[in-house]
C-alpha cells in the first residue's frame, strides 16, 4: 500500500483524507499497522506543531458542552480546532459519536473544526497509540489546537496527560465544603482546574468549590514547569459560555512561559522517549500472547504449578528466548 498520496492529501488539510488517515491507524491489522507506521512517518515532515489540550473530567461535568463552547470561540479567533476522544471504558459501541455529535452540534458543523469521537476499541494500549497518531496527523493538518477528551476513569487520565502539553480538569460544582474525591495524583497532572456550572443556582456552590481547589493547590509541591500561580483553579460555565476567554488566556499565559522556558520542549522530548520505552512493552507483553512464546508459557505454566519446575527457573527459560530473539 503506497500510502504517499494520502500523506500528502492529510498535510493539504483534505478533511476526508485526515478521516482515513485515522481510520487506517485504528486498524489492528498488520498489515495496515505497517502502512500506518510508513504514513505518520511521512507526515511527521511537515514538522508542524499544534497546541495539545487534554481534558478530563467525569460523566456529566459538562466536557461536550465545553468543547463545543470553548471551541466555537477559539475558530471565531481563526483558530483550527481538532477534536479528539479517548474512551478505553467505551461499551458505547460508536454510540459516543452520535451522543457527542448532537452535544457539539455547531462545532462539527464548522468548517475550522474537526471531531474524532473514540473508536469502540477497549485496549488501552492500542487506544494509546491511536491517539498519538492521530495527534500527529491533526498536526500535520495544520491544526492549532488539539483538545483530547477523556472520560475520568482508570488510566485514560495518565495517558492522556502524557501526550497533551496542557492538561484541563473539569469539574462540578461540590454540595458541601468537602473536596471532591479527586485523587491526588489526578490533582498534580492538573494545569488547570475548571469548576464548571458556575451559573444560576449553582453559582455559589462553584465559587467555593473553584475557592476549596485554589487552596488546595496551593499546599502541592510547586513544579518545576509551572510559572507563579499556577496550576490554578477557576470558576466556568460552559453552558453560559463564561469565563472561557478568561480560561484560553491562562493557557496562553502558561504555555508562552513554558516554551520560553525550555519546558515546553523538554516535556514533549520527555513524552516521546515514554511512548518508545511503551511501545517496547507493549510488544514484548504481546509477543507472550503469540507463538512460540505462548506454548511455552502454557507449558512451562503446567510444569511450574505439578511442581517439577520452579517458577524462577521457568521464567529465566522465557527470558533467555526472548533475550535471543532481540
Ligand atoms: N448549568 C450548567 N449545566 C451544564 C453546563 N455544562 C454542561 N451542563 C449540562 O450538564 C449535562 C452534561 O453535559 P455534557 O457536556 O454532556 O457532559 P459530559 O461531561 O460531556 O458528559 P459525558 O459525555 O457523559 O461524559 C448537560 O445536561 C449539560 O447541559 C454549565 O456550564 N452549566
Ligand atoms: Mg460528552
Amino acid at each position: 500500500m503506497d500510502v504517499t498520496p494520502l500523506a500528502q492529501a492529510v498535510i493539504a488539510n483534505d478533511r476526508r483524507a485526515l478521516a482515513r488517515a485515522i481510520t487506517l491507524v485504528e486498524s489492528a491489522r498488520d498489515d495496515h499497522r505497517a502502512a500506518a507506521r510508513d504514513l505518520i512517518g511521512q507526515v511527521a515532515v511537515a514538522g508542524r506543531q499544534a497546541l495539545r489540550i487534554g481534558l478530563s473530567g467525569t460523566p456529566g461535568v459538562g466536557k461536550s458542552t465545553f468543547i463545543e463552547a470553548f471551541g466555537m470561540m477559539l475558530t471565531a479567533q481563526g483558530l483550527r480546532v481538532a477534536v479528539l476522544a479517548v474512551d478505553p471504558s467505551s461499551a458505547r459501541s460508536g454510540g459516543s459519536i452520535l451522543g457527542d455529535k448532537t452535544r457539539m452540534e455547531r462545532l462539527s458543523r464548522d468548517p475550522m473544526a474537526f471531531i474524532r469521537p473514540s473508536p469502540s476499541q477497549t485496549h488501552l494500549g492500542g487506544v494509546a497509540r491511536r491517539t498519538r497518531e492521530a495527534v500527529t496527523l491533526c498536526e500535520a493538518a495544520g491544526f492549532d489546537v488539539i483538545l483530547i477528551e477523556t472520560v475520568g476513569v482508570g488510566q485514560s487520565e495518565t495517558m492522556v496527560a502524557e501526550m497533551c502539553d496542557l492538561f484541563l480538569l473539569l469539574l462540578a460544582p461540590a454540595g458541601g465544603d468537602e473536596l471532591q474525591g479527586v485523587k491526588r495524583g489526578i490533582m498534580e497532572m492538573a494545569d488547570i482546574i475548571l469548576v464548571n456550572k458556575a451559573d444560576g443556582d449553582l453559582k455559589p456552590a462553584a465559587l467555593r468549590t473553584q475557592a476549596d481547589y485554589a487552596g488546595a493547590l496551593r499546599l502541592l509541591r510547586r513544579r518545576p514547569q509551572d510559572p507563579e500561580g499556577f496550576p490554578r483553579a477557576l470558576a466556568v460555565s460552559a453552558l453560559q459560555e463564561d469565563g472561557l476567554q478568561a480560561a484560553w488566556a491562562d493557557m496562553q499565559t502558561l504555555i508562552g512561559w513554558r516554551r520560553e522556558h525550555g519546558h515546553f520542549d523538554s516535556r514533549r522530548a520527555a513524552q516521546a522517549r515514554h511512548w518508545f520505552e511503551e511501545e517496547v512493552r507493549q510488544g514484548l507483553l504481546a509477543s507472550l500472547g503469540r507463538e512460540p512464546l505462548k506454548g511455552l508459557m502454557v507449558r512451562l505454566g503446567a510444569e511450574v504449578a505439578a511442581g517439577g519446575r520452579t517458577p524462577d527457573a521457568a521464567a529465566a527459560e522465557v527470558l533467555a528466548l526472548l533475550g535471543r530473539a532481540v
